[in-house]
């Protein structure tokens, strides 16, 4: 019996979705996931995680999303759910000001318990919701500005910018995996060339020993 190997993609990412409760976390997963939307779903307990395959710059990369509630209660040990995330969605939601607002306390929560080198989408969701807007798409931009943070407002329900911000973060991601297994190619072949040996060369002239040093 052919016996398969589970190694079907050359990278594995894993990215968290963070945000206030309500602001859609959920199904942004499950939009992005299994292309479902759910009206009326429950609060997130613990944590959850669905995966995706897809192409990224003609490479396969799975995306393994994580997702746990958003209500403090519910939360799970934080440490555990950033450890080696690669990337977060930071959601809030375009008709809760509120939600906006706590952005800056969830980009306080990645950078004590997530790798600094991160990489972050902040998504305003229910952009489907523009008559309710509570939060301008300035405000954002300039936030995302200062905080250099990738930006874009999305619908889970309308499946409106779902992909685009997944494949933006996941490119992201691979690039920077790229430039840094570049330089470290770099570094080794720099420290790799052959070893320079010393060849000590003694040379009885008159003027007494003379010592020449080569190295390759
Ligand atoms: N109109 C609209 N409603 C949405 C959208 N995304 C999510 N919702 C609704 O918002 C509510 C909360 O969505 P969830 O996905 O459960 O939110 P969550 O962020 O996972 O919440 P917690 O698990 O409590 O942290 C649900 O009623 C969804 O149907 C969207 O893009 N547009
Ligand atoms: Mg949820």
């Amino acid at each position: 019996m052919a016996y398969k190997v589970d190694h079907e993609y050359d990278y594995l990412f894993k990215i968290v979705l963070i945000g206030d409760s309500g602001v859609g976390k959920s199904n942004i997963l499950s939009r992005f996931t299994r292309n479902e939307f759910c009206l009326e779903s429950k609060s997130t307990i613990g944590v959850e995680f669905a995966t995706r395959t897809l192409q990224v710059e003609g490479k396969t990369v799975k995306a393994q999303i994580w997702d746990t509630a958003g209500q403090e209660r519910y939360r799970a040990i934080t440490s555990a759910y950033y450890r080696g995330a690669v990337g977060a969605l930071l959601v809030y939601d375009i008709t809760k000001r509120q939600t906006f607002d706590n952005v800056l306390r969830w980009l306080r929560e990645l950078r004590d318990h997530a790798d600094s080198n991160i990489v972050i989408m902040m998504a305003g969701n229910k952009s489907d919701l523009n008559h309710l807007r509570a939060v301008s798409q300035g405000d954002a931009e300039s936030l995302a500005e200062n905080e250099a943070l990738s930006f874009l407002e999305t619908s889970a329900l309308e499946a409106f910018n779902i992909e685009k911000a997944f494949q933006t973060i996941l490119l992201d991601i691979y690039h920077i995996i790229r430039k840094k297994a570049l330089s470290t190619q770099e570094a080794a072949s720099t420290t790799g060339l052959p070893q320079g040996t010393t060849i000590n060369v003694s040379n009885r002239s008159e003027n007494g020993n003379k010592r020449a040093c080569c190295s390759t």
